[in-house]
């Protein structure tokens, strides 16, 4: 018999893309259940075709569940992958509740596969978008040249802050279309939105005609989470306990898709050759590096597909054994659903 799903979450921004996943990769699930918060419970979805009533979240959705998807937040996570795991559903969970804790699996199936049947309370965690966006290619390469040091601007869309973070890029974007003056005198930009837009921004800056140098919770020193996440995440999944890694994130008026300039030093010497004969092998990775012909990933290039796209490769001038890249990911694809999607199939291939 096929194995069972359940998807939590299913009616958020990532829990939309799930349903497209589940809808048009390999069938390989018996029963899909889609379940969200009471809010949401009753709405009729479609999944491969076919309408799904969605049920809200309760113990007994997960009776006969085999695997369990979560896209909610942490404490929700918190609470409720505990209770699937203990129903005897295999939980993967999207929320950093658990990423790092130590029998927890942080997976990325084409980087560190096997640890996902290395589960002693049957919960798999699955990466912050912005480690998933480059996990792929730094993998790969780490692979064959050792990674010790990462430095990482990030570039990431506003999607990342679930629908109403592309909803506020839409509504400042509307309320500002048409006026050719703003964006030249401080304050300018604030003051139209002030006026015009009623509902508080999930964003501490306006983020239309802007960047914002923050994303996610206030952590010590002056450290964002997202930068801590992709910290410590990126050790776990490469299992580089000591690797360096140092990170700036930045939110950018772009709906979905996000980006990294990465800075990579490896143990042994690396070319730009070598980088390309490794990304041009890895098989979720598209290299398109020809700058002298235009060729580089941009978000609007890459929103809506599964791979990780590389572009942009410098042998760093004054730094040994070190590359400069530009990497782009759908944070809503491999960032998120995909990963979960692909950890999935990890799984039922067990049954
Ligand atoms: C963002 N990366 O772009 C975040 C969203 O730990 O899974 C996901 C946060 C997480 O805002």
């Amino acid at each position: 018999e096929r194995p069972s799903l359940a998807l939590i979450g299913a009616t958020g921004a990532v829990g939309t893309v799930m349903r497209d996943i589940v809808s048009t990769r390999e069938d390989i699930w018996g029963e899909i259940r889609l379940v969200a918060s009471p809010r949401s419970a009753g709405k009729v979805l479609q999944v491969r075709g076919a309408d799904v009533v969605v049920q809200a979240l309760a113990p007994e959705v997960f009776d006969g569940i085999d695997v369990a998807i979560f896209d909610v937040p942490d404490e929700v996570s918190a609470v409720w992958v505990p209770i699937a795991a203990e129903r005897g559903a295999i939980a993967i969970d999207k929320s950093g509740t658990f990423r790092m804790e130590p029998d927890v699996p942080l997976v990325v199936p084409e980087v560190n596969p096997l640890d996902a049947g290395n589960r002693p309370r049957n919960i798999i965690s699955t990466p912050n978008c912005t480690t998933l966006s480059m996990m792929a290619a730094m993998g790969a390469l780490h692979a064959e040249f050792t990674l010790t040091e990462l430095v990482v601007a990030s570039y990431q869309a506003v999607s990342g802050a679930g629908v109403a973070g592309s909803a506020r890029l839409y509504d400042e974007a509307e309320a500002l279309a048409g006026d050719r003056t703003i964006g030249q005198a401080v304050g300018d930009v604030r003051k139209v939105l002030a006026n015009k837009l009623a509902q508080e921004s999930p964003f501490p800056a306006p983020i239309a005609f802007n960047v914002v140098p923050w994303a996610g919770s206030v952590k010590a020193d002056g450290w964002a989470s997202e930068e801590l996440k992709l910290r410590n995440e990126s050790r776990k999944i490469l299992g580089i306990p000591d690797l360096k890694v140092s990170a700036t994130c930045v939110r950018v008026p772009v709906v979905t898709t996000h980006s990294l300039a990465v800075h990579a030093r490896f143990a042994r010497e690396i070319t730009v050759a070598d980088a390309h004969r490794v990304l041009e092998a890895a098989p979720t990775v598209v290299l398109m590096d020809d700058p002298a012909n235009g060729v580089y990933p941009t978000p609007l290039d890459v929103v809506g597909t599964d791979p990780t796209y590389v572009g942009r490769i410098r042998q760093a001038i004054d730094f040994p054994n070190t590359l400069d890249l530009f990497v782009c990911g759908d944070n809503l694809r491999k960032g998120a659903a995909l990963n979960a999607a692909e950890i999935a199939e990890l799984v039922a291939a067990e049954f």
